[in-house]
């Protein structure tokens, strides 16, 4: 445990064993006595207001199109035109290159990046960029903006 809390940079020389007692218990959501990477990093992603979480599923209800769950290269033929994409034109990529390079952005972690965002992967992505916005409206804009919905 405390080597983890130093490898993502917190002193664990600054928390008392007790504290850090504490901490565990709380981020051991199933109460397995270890912690799992998942725990973990759940407990360090900024969590979303209800409202903002309302306006995440409201976008990714609109450009999911083929209803398969997940936002996938087949949904965004309509708003994102990978084949004006200079790489693209040069021929040194194929359109889907593009669109799944475009759906990796929003897969934070690692290990489920296969180039179809769940609304999971999608809200842990806006997570972070939502504790830059200090309202709903900017933030609703700016989610809309990046899938080019008005
Ligand atoms: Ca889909
Ligand atoms: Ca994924």
């Amino acid at each position: 445990m405390k080597a983890g809390m130093r490898a993502i940079g917190l002193s664990a020389d600054s928390v008392s064993d007790a504290e850090l007692e504490e901490v565990f218990k709380t981020l051991d959501k199933d109460g397995s006595g270890s912690l799992n990477l998942n725990e973990f990093m759940n407990a360090l992603t900024p969590s979303l207001s209800t409202k903002r979480k309302e306006i995440l599923s409201a976008v990714f209800r609109k450009v999911e199109k083929t209803g398969d769950g997940a936002i996938t290269a087949n949904d965004l033929t309509r708003f994102y035109i990978a084949k004006h994409h200079p790489a693209v034109v040069a021929g040194r990529k194929t359109e889907e290159d593009i669109k799944t390079e475009f759906l990796n952005n929003f897969e934070v972690d690692k290990v489920t990046r296969d180039g179809k965002v769940t609304l999971e992967e999608f809200e842990r992505y806006y997570a972070e960029i939502s504790q830059g916005c200090d309202s709903d409206e900017k933030f609703a804009t700016l989610v809309k903006n990046t899938w080019d919905l008005y």
